[in-house]
């Protein structure tokens, strides 16, 4: 586990014109509403309230920026794939995603994190084709490991693989917010990505 003295929200940007000004390497966090984001960005940074946990889908149309002891940030990107999204809604989303791609010189690199139980959805697939046309280093992560039945999870991530076509730099990760995990293994991979010249 990374331990960081300071780990905080510093922003909340509707658009780029709010994105803040700064020059520490950035990952973006990306996936479905209720993926388990929030509690990944708790669970990695070791604070139990940094991003808010919670069932608030479409809530949030907004990049949180969060400072990581003036070395990193993590952007919580806002949650897709929910149901009831309008057109315009989806057009707005797939606008600052690509504002942010194209114009973030800061951006390192995304994780996409998918829910271990399920297979990824064409979302997922999607926001991972954006990633790699930006030439984005990418992490996955297979949230909510736990609620999945030990004898099942090999073929779950197996799955999860092959549906997002993984080659061997994309490596997947497994992740639980409530079990014990192997975050260090994850964060050698962020720290990788961060840490890219
Ligand atoms: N069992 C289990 N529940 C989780 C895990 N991660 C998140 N959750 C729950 O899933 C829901 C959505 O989590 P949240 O972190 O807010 O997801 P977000 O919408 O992607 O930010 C909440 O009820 C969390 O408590 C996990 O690893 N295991
Ligand atoms: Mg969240």
């Amino acid at each position: 586990m990374a331990v960081f003295q300071k780990a905080e929200l510093i922003l909340s940007a509707p658009s780029k014109k709010e994105w803040p000004n700064s020059d520490l390497p950035e990952i973006a966090l990306a996936g479905r509403s209720n993926v388990g984001k929030s509690s990944f960005i708790n669970t990695m940074t070791g604070r139990k309230k940094l991003a808010y946990v919670g069932n608030t889908p479409g809530k949030t149309r907004l990049l949180n920026f969060y400072n990581l002891d003036d070395k990193y940030m993590f952007v919580d990107v806002p949650g897709y794939g929910y149901a009831n999204i309008s057109k315009r809604q989806l057009i707005q989303f797939g606008e600052m995603m690509e504002d942010y791609f194209r114009e973030r010189k800061q951006n390192k690199g995304i994780v996409l994190l998918v829910d271990a139980r399920h297979q990824p959805t064409e979302d997922d697939c999607l926001m991972l084709d954006f990633a790699r046309y930006y030439e984005l280093p990418i992490v996955v992560v297979a949230t909510k490991t736990d609620k999945v039945k030990r004898s099942q999870l090999l073929k779950h991530m197996k799955v999860i693989k092959e549906t997002l076509q993984l080659d061997d730099h994309e490596p997947l990760f497994r992740f639980s917010a409530v079990e014990p995990c192997d975050t260090d293994a994850i964060w050698e991979a962020l720290l990788k990505i961060f840490q890219k010249k």
